[in-house]
C-alpha cells in the first residue's frame, strides 16, 4: 500500500467559514450574511462575521500549516472581497485582490501549494438581489467568468484552481430544502419564495455552464502561460444496498450516486445528464444547448472529490413526489440484517465507513475513464465534542482513527485498484462556522476557542497526518 512520490497533502477551509472580517477592506455582503441574519436559520443564531478571524491571522495560519507538515492548502476566495457587488460591470476592490495575492505568496514561500476554490457558496448578495443569482441562465455564467478571469490574472502562481465547491449543496440545500442560503423551498412555512421541484435543477445547470465558461477562459488565456490546472469539486457518499438480494435496491445504489454526483460529472465527462435523472425529472431538467455542451463537455483537468460517509439504500415503491432529489429511495444507517454503517458523529448525515471511500473512488474511476483526482475534502465531526473540556477535545482519537482508516482506504484504491489520486486535503484545518449548524459542530484538526480571542489549539489528529503520509508516500 503506497502513494506516489509527488503526492500532495494538507488541509482545506472556506472563506465564509473562517475569515470573519466581514466588513474589512471593502468586502461586500454575500447571501450567507443575509441568510444568517434571518432568525431560526442557523442553529446557534451565529454567523461568519468573526468566525476564526483568519483574514487577520494569515501568518499564524500558515505557521500552523507548516508546523503540521502540510504540502498543500485548499482555501476559497470571497467573491465579494474582489467585486463587492459581484457583477462584470461593478467596481473591483484592489484591497481584496492584494490580500489573496500576498496570502498565496506567503504560502508558496512556506513551501505549501495553494488549491484555490473560486466559489464556496458565498455568492454576492448583490447578484441574488439583482437577477436571482444562480437561477439566472444568461447573467450568472458571464459574471462568474469575469470574476474567475480577475483571479487568474491576479494570481498567476496558483497551479490548482477549483471553480465550484459542491454544486449539489448550493442547488439542493439552497433551492430545495432551503437549509442553506439563499433558503428557497416550496415549504411556505420556511420560505416565501422557492420551487423545490424546479429551481435546484436550474441552479445546477447554470453552475455547470459557469464552470465551463471559467475553464474555457483559463485554458484559452491563462493556462498556456501559467501552466496550472482547473476542475470542479463534487460531493458524494458511498452506497450499499439495504437488501443485496433485491435488484431494485442494487439499482437504487447507482441511482443515488447519479443524482448526487453524475448530475454534474456526466455533463462534464460525457456532455449530457444521466439517464436516470432524465427519466425521473423529465423537462424539469434543463436541456443543454449545443453551445453549452461545447463549454461543459471535457471541462475538467482533474476531478475534485469531497467525501465523508456512506449509506444503505432502499428503493421506494410507486412514483416519486415532484420535490424528490435523491432518486426515489431511502438513505439508511442500518441494512436489512441490522448491520450499522458506522458510529454516530455530531453531524446527523455523517457516519464513518472507510471502505466506502475505496469503493466510491473505484466507481468514479471506472465511470469517468480513470481521471486524475484530488480528494479536496474528507473529515469528521465528533459526537458531543463541543461540550467537552479542552483537555478532552485535543485527545480526539476518534478523528485520528477516521483519518487513518480513510487515508489507508484511499492508498489501497491507488496502489491496488489503480485509481489516480494525486492529493488529499483534510477537512478542516481548524474548527469553523459549520453553516446551518453554526459553531456547535466542529470539524477541525485544530480547536478554535471562540470565546478567548479565537486561539488555536492543535488536536491530536492535527499531528497524526504527517507520520501517516510519511509511511505511505514513496520516497523514490
Ligand atoms: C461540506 N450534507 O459540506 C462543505 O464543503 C464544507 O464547507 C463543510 O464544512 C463540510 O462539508 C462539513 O459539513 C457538506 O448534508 C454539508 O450531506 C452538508 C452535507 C454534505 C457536505
Amino acid at each position: 500500500m503506497s502513494l506516489p512520490k509527488d503526492f500532495l497533502w494538507g488541509f482545506a477551509t472556506a472563506s465564509y467559514q473562517i475569515e470573519g472580517a466581514a466588513e474589512t477592506d471593502g468586502r461586500g455582503p454575500s447571501i450567507w450574511d443575509t441568510f444568517c441574519a434571518v432568525p431560526g436559520k442557523i442553529a446557534d443564531g451565529s454567523s461568519g462575521v468573526v468566525a476564526c478571524d483568519s483574514y487577520n491571522r494569515t501568518s499564524e495560519d500558515i505557521g500552523l500549516l507548516k508546523s503540521l507538515g502540510a504540502t498543500a492548502y485548499r482555501f476559497s476566495i470571497a467573491w465579494t472581497r474582489i467585486i463587492p457587488l459581484g457583477g462584470r460591470n461593478d467596481p473591483i476592490n484592489q484591497k481584496g485582490i492584494d490580500h489573496y495575492v500576498k496570502f498565496v505568496d506567503d504560502l508558496l514561500a512556506a513551501g505549501i501549494q495553494p488549491f484555490i476554490t473560486l466559489f464556496h457558496w458565498d455568492l454576492p448578495d448583490g447578484l441574488d438581489k439583482r437577477y436571482g443569482g444562480l437561477l439566472n441562465r444568461e447573467e450568472f455564467p458571464l459574471d462568474f467568468e469575469h470574476y474567475a478571469r480577475t483571479m487568474f490574472k491576479a494570481i498567476p502562481k496558483c497551479q490548482h484552481w477549483i471553480t465550484f465547491n459542491e454544486p449539489w449543496c448550493s442547488s439542493i440545500l439552497g433551492y430545495n430544502t432551503g437549509y442553506f442560503a439563499p433558503g428557497h423551498t416550496s415549504d411556505r412555512s420556511r420560505s416565501a419564495v422557492g420551487d423545490s421541484a424546479r429551481e435546484p435543477w436550474i441552479s445546477g445547470h447554470n453552475i455547470l455552464v459557469a464552470h465551463g465558461r471559467a475553464v474555457k477562459a483559463y485554458r484559452d488565456d491563462f493556462k498556456p502561460l501559467q501552466g496550472g490546472e482547473i476542475g470542479i469539486t463534487l460531493n458524494g457518499d458511498a452506497t450499499y444496498p439495504w437488501d443485496p438480494e433485491d435488484p431494485a435496491d442494487v439499482e437504487a445504489c447507482d441511482r443515488k450516486i447519479e443524482f448526487a454526483i453524475s448530475w454534474f460529472a456526466d455533463p462534464i465527462y460525457f456532455g449530457h445528464y444521466p439517464e436516470s435523472m432524465l427519466k425521473q425529472l423529465g423537462d424539469r431538467l434543463p436541456t443543454f444547448t449545443a453551445e453549452e455542451v461545447a463549454l461543459v463537455k471535457g471541462s475538467n483537468d482533474f476531478y475534485g472529490m469531497n467525501h465523508y460517509t456512506a449509506n444503505y439504500i432502499k428503493h421506494k415503491p410507486g412514483s416519486p413526489p415532484e420535490d424528490d432529489f435523491l432518486g426515489h429511495l431511502e438513505t439508511l444507517f442500518y441494512n436489512k440484517n441490522g448491520d450499522c454503517i458506522g458510529p454516530e458523529t455530531q453531524s446527523f448525515w455523517l457516519r464513518p465507513h472507510a471502505q466506502g471511500f475505496r469503493d466510491l473512488l473505484g466507481w468514479l474511476s471506472r465511470r469517468y475513464g480513470n481521471p486524475k483526482m484530488y480528494v479536496t475534502e474528507n473529515g469528521t465531526s465528533l459526537k458531543g465534542e463541543n461540550d467537552m473540556s479542552l483537555e478532552k477535545i485535543v485527545e480526539d482519537d476518534f478523528r485520528v482513527k477516521y483519518f487513518d482508516d480513510y487515508v489507508r482506504a484511499m492508498a489501497k484504491a491507488v496502489s491496488e485498484d489503480g485509481v489516480d489520486v494525486r492529493g488529499y486535503l483534510a477537512w478542516s484545518l481548524m474548527d469553523n462556522f459549520e453553516w446551518a449548524e453554526g459553531y456547535e459542530t466542529r470539524f477541525g484538526v485544530t480547536y478554535v476557542d471562540y470565546v478567548n480571542d479565537q486561539k488555536r489549539h492543535p488536536k491530536k489528529s492535527a499531528k497524526s497526518l504527517q507520520p501517516l503520509f510519511d509511511t505511505l508516500i514513496k520516497k523514490d
